[in-house]
This record gives C-alpha cells, structure tokens and sequence, in this order.
C-alpha cells in the first residue's frame, strides 16, 4: 500500500479515491495541498529547483515566474480529446468518442507506474463562489508541480473546497499523469457519468488544468443539461453607465477570438463615465433566477490568457494584471529576465532566448513567442475586477453576444430577431482556427457557440437545451453577433477593435434597454451607419463603417453551405427549428 502522506482530510470517499489511484500510479510521495501562501512559495521553490520554473526579474515582474513546455506540448489537442459516455450517439458526431470501460483499461494501463520516481500532487479545488449552488468542487491528482501552482490561481485551492463538500460524496475526481509527454500516449478523456477526468501526456493548460475546459465545460455542459442550467465558453462582464446603471453581458467567442480583451475593455476617452468591469474571462455558467432573468457566475479565480497581441494600447487591464504573481509559459525571455512576445509594447529586444531555448534577434525567422503562449494570473490582480465576481448569486444577463474571427461575411454587429433565431446564429457560428489548438491555423470552422471542443455530449442536444431554457427564463437575453476580425483587399482589419469595441457593446446595451435604433435586415437588426457612435475615433469614418456592417450576397450564398454540412452531420439529433431558422433566412436573404 502507498504512504498517502499527511493526508489532510478524513471524507472517505476523497480518502478512497486517492489511495487507489495512488497504489496505481505508484508515486513515491503524496502530497496534500491545502493552498495556503507559505504552501505556494514552497512549492514555487521546489519547481524553481526542479528546473520545471525559472524565476524572473523580480524587480521588473514581483512574484513572476517563467515555464517551458515540451515544443511538441504547446496546445489543446481536439483529436486526442475523448468523451466516454456509454453510446456514441450521446457523445455525438463533433466529439471524439470511446466506450468507458475500454477506454479506462487503456489509460490504467498507462498510468500504473507512472508516478514512480514522482511526487503526487492532491489538489482540492472549488470552482465558483465560495456558497453559491452553482459550484462544484473537484480533486485533481497530478505528478505536475506546474499543475498544482496553476491550479492554485486558476480555481479556489484547498480548505475552501472542503468547506464546500461537507460531507457530500458530489466532486470530480480528476487524474492526470504527465507519463513522458509524448503526443503517441497523449488522452485527455472525460467520463461523464461517473463525474470523472483522466489525462495523460500532456502539461498544456486545457489538456491538464483540469478544473477548466474538463470539468468547467466538458463535464459541466453534460450536469448542466441533466439538471437545467448551461456551462459556456462565455466571458462574463459588466457595463456600468455614468448614472450607475449596471448592464451584465456574456459573449462566447472561440479560443483566442477576444475573450479575455473584451471582458477587460477599457472605453475610449469619448466615453466619458462610462466603465467595463471584469466577472470572467472564459467561462460563464448560468442558471435561471427566482425573477425569470439568467444568472451568470465565473467558475474561475484566475486568468489563462494568451500573451501574443497583449499591451498597454490593446489591453492595459491584462498588462497590470500580468505585472506580477504570474506564471508565463512559451514566452521569450530577455538577458535581464524579464519576458517579450510579439506584439508587446515597444520595440523587440536586441537579443533574446525564444520559447524553446534558443538564441532569438529580430532577424530571426520563427517567432520568439509562441503563438500560444499564455499567462497565468490572478484575477485578483485585475484593476477592472467586478465586485459581484465572489456573489454566490451571480450577476443578471442582459445579453448573450457570439462572434467569431471572420476575414469576410460577417457584420461588425447584429442582433437576432428572438432566441430560438439568436440560438441558429449561435449553432452557425464560423471562425478561423486559432493556435489554441493544434492544426488547421486560419481555416473557417464551425464553432457552435464556441463550445465545438468543449461540448460534453452531442451537439444537437445541445442545441435543444439552448432552445428549452427559454421557456424557464420569464427575461431572456437579448442575443447578438459581432465580428471584430473583418479585413480589406490588403488583409489589414476594417475595424479597430480592442478599446473602441465599446462603441458596438454600447450600441448592444442601448438595445437591451429599448433606447438604441436598429434596421431590419434579412440577418437580423443591423445597426445603421448613424446608430454607432463615432465620436473622437480618427480616422474612421461613416463609409468605413459601412464596409464592416456590410452583407455581400455572394459570400452569403457560401455562407449557408457551409453552414449545411454542420447541419447534415448533426442531422440525427438536429432539433427542427434549426431547419425552420434555415429556411426562413435563404428565404429572407
Ligand atoms: P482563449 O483564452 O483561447 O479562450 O481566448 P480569448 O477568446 O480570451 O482570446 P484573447 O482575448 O486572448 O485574444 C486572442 C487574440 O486576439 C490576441 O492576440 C488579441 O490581441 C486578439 N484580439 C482580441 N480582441 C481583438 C480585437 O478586437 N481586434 C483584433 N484585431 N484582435 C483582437
Ligand atoms: C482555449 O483554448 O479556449 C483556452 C485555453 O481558453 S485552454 O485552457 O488551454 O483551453
Ligand atoms: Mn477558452
């Protein structure tokens, strides 16, 4: 039997669990987190002497800290992605599926032994506010100390989570093994009905932070159906107006699409006592109120976010945040140990080490960053922070936003004529592929609803429980799309983006409150050149505002082909009024 180590809890089922996976991993340490500080600057040190972490210029980045991934290590892998629920059908045609009990031979099979030599990491967490029925807690055992310090930013770490499962046997037992991380023995793999994750060979954020897109989005949407409410690739955030009138929106936009910027926007200066604050950047999970209205609570406590393209112009919330306590992975690193990547503010530096180690200057081919290179902060941290961020509660939705990174077709902005149209543009969203996840860079996909990765079961049911939350909601969000990605003949985007998206989400709040105009069009209500405020943005102008709100018939015509294959492919479980929604627009377009 293993040394279960100073085991720091007496709940059986927690207890049980732990020594069966530990006699079948084999580590020779088990180690309990109980995610207080000293145990953070602990561990910190443990991994700075491993040479997992390397300690930055603290004078420049307090509390910063530097990773390396293996090079072949560096995103989502969507093929190596399974869910294992008992038939195929309830995983659905989008997902890749395996039967649970096969499946969990195989990677037992993998992970005996695989701790030897290791320390296992018990890692307690809580995702959600501390008290709000809407939290779940969940334990990951993971041979990763990088692991166990992200995990310790990204949920809420230790004593809380017990607080919250009392005596409840209800949490997600997650194992991950790290094995040799090579991609042959790479599975991220979910078991739905058993509220269980195992993840081997990998020590990519969303492969191995279980917590997030495993249990927040894969295992969350699959609970959230059975027991009425949504999990969602949303961030979360609040509109405050000059007069103190608070506007809560979600926006599901795919992986590195905007999320995280969006919920951090800072208004332009023409925006005079109006502000932006932050309840999440990437998940949102929501459930009908006592009043009819939707109620949205973050599940994290941290930020996971994508460091290329980040600066004090596009998104100086994110750079204060990233200021210290930070964890950076995949970043280039300068001689004085401070951290650079494309698109950081200033010029290059002279002379660099890229993201693999080696020598980088700004003759060099290849990027010093990697496209996906990523940080991992506190949302503590976040100037823009909304205080309703820890209220079990959450916040009332007033809008459901999706978007997508689209060179063409789509409008700046729309907002659909009702829900169950505002669920079809949610169910037809296109965006190219990012490098959040491995292959097909800049290739339009569908991405229903952003959640194409991450959707626990089958996409068409998915798609009727969008469409069954409307009759227990009294106030629906209003629902919307937005593209900020539109280019010209040049390839250069047509719209500023960033700060100056509050002119659309101004524009999208107004709507909300029956105070802002619309046309109809046979997308949906477009806003007209004069209905977007332009004040003090140089340079752009009315006409411009007409190319980005513009609807090209020909691309249209595309449009809902390939709109088509994503329907015949769900066709066995597509719910009709998707069909309807179809028809209704080849008609009206
Ligand atoms: P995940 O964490 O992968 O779910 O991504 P995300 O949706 O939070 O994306 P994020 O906000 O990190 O943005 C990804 C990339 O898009 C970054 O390089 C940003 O600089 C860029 N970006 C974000 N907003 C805009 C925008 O309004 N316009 C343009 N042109 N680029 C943007
Ligand atoms: C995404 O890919 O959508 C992310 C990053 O937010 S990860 O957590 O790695 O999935
Ligand atoms: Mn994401």
């Amino acid at each position: 039997m293993s040394n279960l180590g100073s085991c720091n809890t007496n709940h059986p089922a927690v207890v049980a669990w732990v020594k069966e996976m530990a006699e079948l991993c084999q580590p020779d340490r088990v180690y309990w987190c109980n995610g207080s500080e000293a145990e953070r600057r602990a561990l910190t040190e443990q991994a700075v002497a491993d040479g997992v972490l390397l300690k930055l210029n603290q004078e420049k980045l307090p509390g910063c800290y530097y990773h390396r991934s293996n090079p072949n290590d560096v995103a989502r892998v969507e093929q190596c992605t399974y869910i294992c629920t008992d038939t195929e059908t309830e995983a659905g045609p989008t997902n890749n599926w395996a039967p649970p009990k096969e499946m969990k031979e195989r990677l037992h099979g993998l992970a005996r032994g695989g701790m030897k030599g290791r320390t296992m990491y018990v890692i307690p967490y809580l995702m959600g506010p501390p008290g709000s029925s809407l939290s779940k807690v969940g334990f990951e055992l993971s041979d990763s100390i990088y692991v166990a310090l992200n995990m310790r930013i990204m949920t809420r770490m230790g004593d809380v989570a017990y607080e919250q499962l009392g005596e409840s046997d209800d949490f997600n037992r997650g194992l991950h093994c790290m094995l040799d991380v090579h991609p042959d023995r790479r599975y991220i793999c979910h078991f739905p009905r058993e509220n269980l994750i195992i993840s081997v060979g990998s020590a990519y954020g969303g492969n191995v932070l279980l917590g997030k897109k495993c249990l927040a989005l894969r295992i969350g949407s699959y609970l959230g159906r059975q027991e009425g409410w949504m999990a969602e690739h949303m961030l979360v955030l609040g509109v405050e107006a000059p007069n103190g009138e608070k506007t809560y929106i979600a926006a599901a936009f795919p992986s590195a699409c905007g999320k995280t910027n969006f919920a951090m926007l800072i208004p332009p200066a023409h925006f005079q006592g109006w502000k932006v604050w932050t309840v999440g950047d990437d998940i949102a999970w929501m459930k009908p109120g006592p009043d009819g209205r939707l109620y949205a609570i973050n599940p994290e406590a941290g930020y996971f976010g994508v460091a290329p393209g980040t600066n004090y112009q596009s998104n100086p919330n994110a750079m204060k945040t990233i200021a210290r306590d930070t964890i950076y992975t995949n970043v280039a690193l300068t001689p004085d140990l401070d951290v650079w990547w494309e698109g950081k503010d200033g010029d290059p530096p002279p002379v660099a080490t890229d993201w693999q180690g080696r020598p980088w200057t700004p003759a060099s081919k290849e990027k010093a960053a990697h496209p996906n290179s990523r940080f991992t902060a506190p949302m503590a941290n976040n100037p823009a922070l909304a205080a309703e961020v820890n209220d079990p509660n959450g916040v009332p939705i007033s809008a459901i936003i999706f978007g997508g990174r689209r060179a063409s077709t789509m409008p700046l902005v729309l907002q659909a004529f009702n829900w169950v149209h505002g669920v079809f543009i949610g169910a037809t969203v296109g965006s190219e592929m990012t490098a959040a996840a491995v292959g097909g860079m800049g290739q339009v996909r569908r991405d229903p609803m952003a959640m194409l990765p991450f959707c626990g079961y089958n996409m068409g049911d998915y798609f009727r429980h969008w469409l069954r939350m409307r009759k227990r909601l009294k106030y629906p969000p209003r629902i919307f799309h937005v593209n900020w990605f539109r280019k010209d003949g040049e390839g250069r985007f047509l719209w500023p983006g960033f700060g100056e998206n509050m002119r659309v989400l101004k524009w999208i709040v107004d709507r909300c409150h029956g105070r802002a105009d619309a046309n109809e069009t046979p997308l949906g209500w477009l806003p007209g050149p004069q209905h977007i405020d332009l004040a003090g943005l140089d340079g752009f102008t009315t006409e411009d505002l007409e190319k980005v709100l513009d609807i090209d018939l020909e691309e249209w015509r595309r449009e809902l082909i390939m709109q088509e294959e994503l329907f015949l492919k769900l066709y066995a479980h597509l719910p009709k009024e998707m069909i309807f929604q179809r028809e209704l627009l080849v008609a009206r377009l």
